[in-house]
Order: structure tokens, then sequence, then C-alpha cells
């Protein structure tokens, strides 16, 4: 019975950190009866990375009209942007030797490469997106339907006790409309915590 729990204990920390340190990554807040241009995802700060103004971004579930291609990967709501990025501050900071996975799905509207971009940030502050980018890249989305992309980066000692924020972006040069779903930030090895809450347990459990 003791070991029942201990090993329900480490299922459920594990099962908590699937989705760990990001706020609404599968946009799923505000609830929205449909697609509605200029609609942000609460939790997420949006700017216009073009300057020029033309840009887009959306939210809500897929318009009827939309293929198979444009489908939410996880529940019933996704986002669009069209040169614009949107970034959050994540509920971690980073710690020397742990490994950050960012995580997203997405489509696009046309073959381009380079056209999302997937950043991570530390930054002093949780009220403002930091300068200092510590991982970046840029791939292509499919057209023909939503796929996983991630970017990882270990932590160095220069990062500790900074905050995690990340940042997703549509490349104003290509300008080609992405949606997106499914965003998480995953630290690993993120079973240190859960054992050592295991080994709190068997501890207690000993000394009774
Ligand atoms: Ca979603």
């Amino acid at each position: 019975m003791r070991k029942l729990v201990m090993l329900l204990m480490v299922c459920v920390c594990m099962t908590g950190i699937a989705n760990a340190g990001l706020t609404n990554g599968s946009f799923e807040s505000p609830a929205l009866d449909e697609w509605t241009p200029n609609q942000q995802a609460s939790g997420w700060t949006y700017f216009d990375v073009s300057g020029w103004g033309g840009g887009y971004y959306g939210a809500g579930t897929a318009h009827p009209a939309w293929g198979p291609a444009w489908q939410p990967a996880d529940g019933t709501q996704f986002i669009a942007i069209r040169s614009y990025a949107l970034w959050q501050t994540s509920d971690m900071k980073f710690v020397e030797g742990v490994t950050y996975t960012l995580g997203v799905w997405s489509v696009q509207e046309n073959p381009r490469s380079s056209n999302l971009g997937m950043s991570i940030v530390a930054s002093d502050s949780a009220a403002i997106l930091g300068d200092a980018i510590v991982a970046s890249t840029a791939v292509e989305p499919l057209t023909t339907s939503m796929s996983e992309f991630s970017l990882s980066y270990t932590a160095t000692a220069a990062d500790a006790g900074k905050w995690i924020q990340v940042c997703f972006y549509e490349n104003p040069n290509v300008n080609s409309g992405l949606w997106i779903d499914n965003a998480t930030l995953v630290p690993e090895p993120a079973t240190l915590t859960c054992l050592a809450l295991g080994g709190l347990a068997f501890l207690r459990r000993n000394r009774k």
C-alpha cells in the first residue's frame, strides 16, 4: 500500500510537470465561441515585430471554412500571428545544469522557410521581456498539418536565478500567417524534485 502511495506521488508529479512553466500554453483562455481576429490569448503579451502595421493576430476555435490543416492540436482553441510576436514569463527561474525544452505545434499559410521563430530568454525582471536571448531558432512549419517543434537549452551558472521567458514570432520578412497551439516548457531532469519528495515520504515512513 505504501509503495503504491509513493508510486502515485511520483506519477502525479510527472503528470503535473508535463505542462509546467507556462500559463495558457494551449490558448484555451479566454473561452471563445468562434474564431476572432485581434483577440489575444490571456497570459501572453503581443507586439508587432515588423513595425509596418499590417500584421494580424487572432484566436479561437477553427473557422468552419478551414480545412484539416488549420485545426487546433490540443483542446479546441489556438491562435494565429502574422508579423506579430508573443511572449510570457514562465513560473520558473533558471537552475544551472537543468535543460529546458520549449515545445510548440504550428502550421503555416504558405511554404516559407524560417517563418516560425522560437526563443528562450533570461531576464532579471518578470515584468519586461529581457534582451538576453539564450537560445533561438527559426523553422519552417508544414502547410498541410500541425507539427511539433522544439528548442532546448541547458542553463549555465550565469543564467541561474533569472526568470525564464519564452517568445514565438512570425518572421516579418516572409510574411506568411502561422497558427500555433500547445506551447510547453519542460525542465529536465524534472524528476529530481519528484524523487526528493519520494525520498521524504520514505524517511517519514521509516520514522514511524
Ligand atoms: Ca489549444
